[in-house]
């Protein structure tokens, strides 16, 4: 087993990487992901693995600086069991070799003398040119079979300018053991970076989506937050509940117990890819001063209304315009839609001083279905990628 060298990644995986297992780290264009191929590179080194990197789009030395910048640590060639393929190589190899077949000839010898050699345990492969200059279905055989030893751990990175269809292409599943693709997600405001596990061959796990933070040159995934707040009585616990119910694999229910008001409802749900936790605040006025902690990192909110209470309106309205400043995704659900004589979606926009731009979704808290459309819309906000 190596270890992807990063934080919770490992654990997702169960465990790490298996010996012998080709990686795919694909990188939407625009995204902060080098740190993952990097981070695995540090991790093989610094378990004295020998690692040979081939990086036919630039010089061993420009290499060494663009790593030792991203990671703020250098590597030491000499001293670490490392031997680099690179640009000079490439060229090389394309003086010597011309163009097609012979070329992948060229290249498969290489880099099997090398293996060979130097009894190379893991190979990190950067794909980009390979793939310019040999094709698909050649740079992946190079990368991911024809060279090294069934042992050794392969590990690839391409910059994916094709979009997910090409991820799932047969011949690129074929070749992998897991795919990692990296990707940046847009709202407005707040911009995030996610991967998402697409495929492992170990394992038959939920295909999952995780936001990583970089952090002092490290990974550091994160479970996004989504706050559901609201005046007392509005229908939080309920809607967290609900919400929690809904998911697929649940780990904790709400520890607010039945009755409870003025603690935290909290709740974690898999939905759409990603692990969501639920934070729902406590709605009376004297917790205030707790809410912008449970909002920072927040990646959306959800405001509830009793849709039957006219007299929370003002209430609400502090609260929405708490939220509005933060600039987050936001959904107001109206509640208790199912009791007569509630207030309706104009009175309500009215009543919080709201405009078009905020969905407004009059729902039950008590039924799933209700929940599980607001939740839907707030996750499409808050994924929305830019095209
Ligand atoms: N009929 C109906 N009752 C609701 C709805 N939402 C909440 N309730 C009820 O309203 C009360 C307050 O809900 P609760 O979730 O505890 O509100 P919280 O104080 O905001 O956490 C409870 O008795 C709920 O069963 C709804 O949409 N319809
Ligand atoms: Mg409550």
């Amino acid at each position: 087993m190596i270890s992807t060298g990063m934080y919770g990644i490992d654990d997702m995986l169960g465990g790490g990487i298996p010996d012998g297992s080709r990686v795919l780290y694909s990188l939407d264009p625009g995204v902060d992901g080098q740190l993952f191929m990097i981070s695995t590179l540090y991790e093989a080194l610094e378990q004295k693995k020998t690692c040979l990197v081939i990086i036919p789009h630039t010089t061993v030395e420009a290499f060494l600086h663009e790593v030792e910048h991203l990671r703020g640590h250098k590597i030491r060639p000499e001293e670490q069991g490392i031997t680099f393929l690179d640009s000079s190589d490439r060229e090389r190899i394309r003086r010597q070799a011309g163009k097609g077949g012979q070329m992948v000839n060229a290249w498969q010898e290489q880099i099997k003398k090398i293996c060979t050699e130097k009894k190379i345990e893991v190979l990190f492969g950067y794909f980009d040119v390979l793939y310019e200059d040999l094709g698909l279905e050649n740079g992946l055989s190079l990368l991911s079979s024809a060279c090294c030893t069934k042992k050794s751990t392969v590990i690839v990175e391409h910059l994916n300018l094709d979009g997910d269809a090409s991820l799932d292409l047969p011949e690129v599943r074929r070749a992998f053991d897991l795919i990692l693709a990296i990707k940046a997600s847009f709202q407005p405001l707040p911009h995030f970076n996610y991967f998402t596990i697409l495929y492992t061959s170990w394992s038959t796990q939920l295909r999952r989506s995780v936001p990583f933070q970089v952090k002092s040159g490290h990974i550091v995934p994160y479970i996004p937050k989504i706050v559901v707040t609201g005046p007392p009585n509005s229908g939080k616990s309920r809607f967290v509940l609900n919400a929690t119910a809904l998911g697929v694999s649940v780990d904790r229910v709400g520890c607010d117990g039945p009755t409870v008001t003025t603690a935290m409802d909290f709740g974690w749900l898999h939905w759409q890819d990603f692990d969501i936790t639920l934070y729902g605040t406590p709605g009376q006025p004297r917790f205030d001063a707790m809410l912008p902690g449970v909002l920072r990192n927040a990646m959306g909110a959800v405001l509830l209304v009793d849709a039957t209470d006219r007299e929370q309106l003002p209430r609400a309205k502090q609260l929405f315009k708490t939220i509005a400043k933060l600039h987050l995704p936001l959904i107001v659900a109206a509640t208790k839609k199912d009791i007569p004589g509630v207030m309706g979606e104009d009175e309500i926009r009215t009543g919080l001083g709201i405009g078009k731009d905020v969905p407004v979704f009059p729902i039950s808290a008590l039924q799933k279905n209700d929940v599980r459309d607001v939740l839907e819309c707030l996750v499409a906000s808050i994924t929305r990628i830019i095209s």
